[in-house]
């Protein structure tokens, strides 16, 4: 009998890659939590005076950039809908919820002479709602909603932003610093940068390779650096908190892992991604990567630039100001590519110069890796393990919090792939853990749907379904949400709870517009098929396996 469970259970594990037979445990104090962002879920764009961020502008002068076309006009609503928020946050057993302060929410033009009593009061509202229930409020100073105005002065490419960012961070931390105690400056400065002004992406979608995306980067490292200071020298001995910076990587995995080449592609790929940001601040020496610093600097002489390298020099004394500035490492990270260099004759055409082409590292996908609800996100639990190893080596192991990871599908409540993602990804990061990575906490994203940037409302990351239809904009737990909050509450992985739909579940479900609720039973209808399947592969192995013992 024995035998044939043990074979039954290494059967499981074959076909998971998982011991789902075992339950996982967490460390005493780990910190879960789930997050979110302002302009994603807040809507209310010019409620109470708001102002215009480049997001509003885009999305309302180019509607087409936008998969569906939609906006963040009204979205998830939780401008006027926080409490019910707080209340899904609450019913998850989470500790910490992540969420972003819109800018023009507090400052309609960006500058101080101008501050919203309804922004600072919305927020303030919010944190306490929170603390009411002992959730920690965990800020993000800025998730992408630049300020219309300042982005006419050049956004980011322009210095003029360092004390600007820095006036708008020190009225925040003076209204919220007596409650907020974990902070994050900035949110996927790879993504602002690089996707903002590089490419025709996120806004303000400049489309201008291979320049201000490293200008850009080079005034939000000194802009994050002088918040910080400020909050070290200032706040932070009365207020006791922390502050930290988020930056976002996908894994780069060679795509031949004993060719010396492939290896030194990803090494590359890591140190453009995370080490632009990331360097500067977490590592001994500071500054830049060497490798962007000569690659970029070499390849900006061979294309006529002279002497001055594209990308932007620190001095001595900037590098000191930058380096150390964070408590712990906010990292986001959702997927895994495969890569190998480019050659040298760009015969993928990367544009020239661009960062793609600086960084010389040709990108791609294993087909056999599973999908999700986006063509990018492919579920690679091994990558996330991967990636924090990599940075527990090369920054001397500091302390990560996990502040986004988390899958997209097409909608329903049903979200079994969501649950096994979470699953899986969390074993990943336990086997990290048991490696010695400083891994102190772990946010999913997303608290709910909502407006998902350039694919708008077509991909959903939340554990709460929010029917877009209708304009209470109802929220409903999907299984997720049970099977995060089991996870939180019990501190541990158990791969066995697979919960079915309950009764408030089933009436929500009858509700939902015939497009959701068609999705939610096709994918209803594949987990089911896929659990009869599996049931009957088990069920063979199980009477193969006792016939073998009687033998
Ligand atoms: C995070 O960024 C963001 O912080 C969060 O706001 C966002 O909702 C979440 O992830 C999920 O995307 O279509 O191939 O050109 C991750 C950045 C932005 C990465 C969109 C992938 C699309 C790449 N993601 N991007 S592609």
């Amino acid at each position: 009998m024995r035998a044939s469970f043990k074979f039954i259970s290494v059967l499981i594990v074959a076909i998971h890659g998982d011991p789902v037979s075992k339950t996982r445990t967490f460390p005493q104090d780990f910190l879960w939590g789930v997050g979110s962002s302002a302009y994603q879920i807040e809507g209310g764009w010019n409620a109470d005076n708001k102002g215009e961020s480049i997001w509003d502008r885009m999305v309302h002068t180019y509607p087409d950039k936008i998969v569906d076309q939609s906006n963040g006009d009204i979205t998830s609503d939780s401008y006027h809908q926080w409490r019910r928020d707080v209340q899904m946050v609450k019913d998850l057993h989470v500790s910490t919820y992540r969420f972003s302060l819109s800018w023009t929410r507090i400052m309609p033009g960006g500058y101080m002479n101008h501050v919203s009593t309804a922004g600072i009061k919305y927020y303030s509202n919010l944190i306490d709602e929170l603390l009411r229930y002992n959730i920690t409020p965990m800020v993000t100073i800025y998730h992408w909603d630049l300020p219309q105005r300042l982005q006419e002065l050049g956004g980011w490419t322009n210095p003029e932003i360092i004390p600007i960012f820095k006036d708008y961070a020190r009225l925040v931390l003076e209204m919220f610093g007596d409650r907020v105690k974990t902070w994050t400056t900035l949110n996927e400065p790879w993504h602002v940068c690089e996707y903002g002004y590089g490419v025709d992406y996120m806004a303000p979608s400049y489309d201008f390779p291979g320049i201000p995306a490293y200008l850009c980067t080079h005034n939000m490292l000194k802009a994050h650096a002088e918040v910080v200071h400020m909050y070290r020298e200032q706040f932070q001995k009365r207020q006791r908190g922390r502050m930290g910076i988020t930056i976002d990587s996908s894994w780069m995995q060679p795509k031949d892992a004993n060719s010396p080449e492939d290896r030194e592609a990803s090494e590359r790929a890591l140190q453009f991604y995370v080490g632009w940001f990331a360097h500067p601040i977490f590592s001994k020496e500071g500054n830049y990567p060497k490798v962007m610093i000569d690659r970029i600097r070499n390849l900006s002489r061979e294309q006529g630039f002279g002497s001055r390298s594209r990308l932007p020099e620190f001095t001595e004394e900037e590098v000191r100001r930058i380096r150390g500035t964070a408590d712990f490492f906010g990292l986001n990270s959702y997927t895994t590519y495969l890569v190998h260099p480019n050659d040298h004759n760009n015969s993928v055409n990367f544009r020239v110069p661009s960062f793609d082409h600086d960084m010389g590292v040709v990108q791609t996908r294993d087909p056999n890796w599973q999908g999700s609800g986006s063509t990018w996100l492919k579920v690679v639990p091994k990558g996330l393990y991967n990636l924090i190893r990599w940075i527990h080596r090369e920054y001397d192991g500091p302390e990560i919090i996990i502040t986004e990871n988390g899958v997209s599908d097409r909608g329903g409540l049903e979200d079994y792939a969501r649950v096994d993602y979470l699953n899986s990804y969390l074993s990943a990061v336990l086997d990290a853990i048991e490696d010695g990575v400083n891994v102190s906490g772990y946010i999913v994203w997303s608290l709910m749907d909502s407006f998902e940037w350039k694919a708008g409302f077509t991909e959903k990351f939340g554990l709460y379904h929010v029917d877009f239809n209708s304009p209470k904009r109802t929220r409903t737990p999907k299984i997720s949400a049970k099977v995060y909050g089991h996870i939180c509450k019990s501190n541990s992985i158990d791969w066995s709870y697979r919960p079915v739909l309950d009764e408030q579940q089933l009436v929500a479900m009858a509700q939902l517009p015939a497009d959701d609720d068609s999705l939610a039973k096709a994918s209803g209808a594949a987990s089911t098929a896929t659990i009869w399947s599996w049931s009957l592969v088990l069920l063979m192995v199980t009477l193969v396996g006792l016939n073998t013992w009687h033998c």
